[in-house]
């Protein structure tokens, strides 16, 4: 039995307080009247006690509600699992939403390498690409021997332009005059007085070289001397030497390095000197490496690099290519009169950024040479 004093001012009030916390079972055991507080027995205040006790039973069945309303230590376990397995489910269902968005992500991005894909394969592949679009004028200009990469570059360029059929020729043309005019020189003065022809074997430098001669002296009235390095063909020197008596002009050969402050030396009083030598290979390291040593002899000259018609471009690129070295040169381009590929030159200048000085067009000196007219060339390109 659990029994318990309460204390309250009145009967009514300690009976309350007793039953709130034992409950409605607990049993009265007495009432009684009592004085608390005050000092020394003065001021004492009355009071009322009440004497209240609890079955055992009852007791029990206190501690059992008791216990329902608490959680035991089960339950307690029960719920910080269920807790944790939210937690997990929850952080799983965060991270399926990454997933998500970054298969999304990867879903837009293959979308949009699709139509990537898909405006790279029009403008080649396709039924609208360039090559079909403008399927005429791409055969016409690669009948005229424009590279592919040329053409391609040409045709993107114009593709947005609202030109009609008709006119787009003469489109075609002053794109082309527009885009190469600044590698046409208005004249060529011959200002330097050294002048040297370098270039692949056979191309014809020795006979440009003479038609130029030629031209200097009977138009312009120059005194012209000749040099020559090529001392590799036995008639090389002979060939020169013919075109050498024909003008009047003195001619030296230089058999080495060694020699050529001599020769030149020797050709001192000419106004101008043309240099020729020997054809060589851009696949010949050694030979170009002698030339580079050649070129490097005289500080103030003037180079052509003689480029024949009739070569394919891929090769014409990588004589450009070994050409590099050289920071400032010009072109001639040979033997026009052996190719229908006119559109070479547009790929020299579109490869080479260099002027074109000169075009020929047959073996006759000094007859076949003329300057280099890009409008005649465009012309000759749009030709059908
Ligand atoms: N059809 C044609 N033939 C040319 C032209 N220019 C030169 N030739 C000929 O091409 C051949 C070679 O000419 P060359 O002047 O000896 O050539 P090269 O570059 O000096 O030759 P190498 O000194 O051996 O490297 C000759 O038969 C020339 O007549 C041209 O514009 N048209
Ligand atoms: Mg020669």
């Amino acid at each position: 039995m659990q029994i318990k004093k309460f204390v309250a001012d009145n009967a009514q009030e300690a009976i309350k307080k007793a039953k709130n916390e034992l409950g409605d079972n607990a049993v009265i055991l007495h009432t009684k009247k009592i004085k608390t507080g005050g000092i020394f027995g003065f001021l004492k205040k009355e009071k009322v006690e009440v004497l209240a006790a609890l079955e055992k039973q009852q007791l029990e069945n206190k501690m059992v509600a008791l216990k329902e309303k608490n959680l035991d230590n089960r339950d307690i376990k029960e719920i910080q699992f269920k807790d944790q397995v939210k937690k997990q489910l929850d952080k799983i269902k965060y991270e399926n939403e990454e997933v998500n968005t970054l298969n999304r992500e990867i879903q837009e991005l293959k979308q949009m390498i699709k139509k990537i894909n898909n405006k790279v394969d029009i403008k080649f592949n396709d039924e609208k690409s360039i090559k079909v679009k403008f399927k005429d004028y791409y055969n016409n200009l690669k009948r005229k021997g424009l590279s592919d990469e040329l053409i391609e570059n040409i045709l993107c360029d114009i593709e947005d332009v609202d030109i009609d059929d008709n006119k787009f020729e003469a489109y075609v043309g002053k794109y082309l005059l527009d885009k190469f005019k600044i590698y046409e020189l208005n004249d060529i003065d011959f200002d330097k007085k050294i002048n040297i022809f370098v270039g692949a074997t056979g191309v014809g430098k020795t006979t440009t070289l003479a038609k130029l001669a030629s031209e200097v002296v009977l138009q312009k009235d120059k005194k012209v001397g000749f040099l020559t390095l090529d001392t590799y063909r036995i008639s090389a020197v002979d060939q020169l030497k013919t075109y050498a008596d024909i003008l009047n002009a003195p001619i030296e050969v230089a058999y080495d390095l060694n020699d050529v402050s001599y020769c030149i030396e020797k050709l001192k009083n000419r106004d101008l000197i043309f240099v020729d030598t020997a054809g060589r290979s851009h696949k010949n390291k050694k030979h170009m490496k002698e030339l580079k040593e050649f070129l490097n002899c005289f500080k103030e000259k003037e180079v052509f690099l003689v480029l024949s018609a009739n070569c394919n471009i891929d090769d014409i690129k990588s004589i450009i290519n070994e050409y590099s070295f050289l920071n400032d040169y010009k072109i001639i381009v040979t033997k026009l009169d052996e190719t229908d590929n006119i559109g070479i030159v547009l790929d020299i200048l579109y490869n080479s950024n260099k002027f074109i000085t000169y075009t020929t067009f047959g073996q006759n000196v000094p007859d076949d040479i003329e300057k280099f007219d890009l409008k005649k060339v465009v012309n000759e390109v749009l030709r059908r």
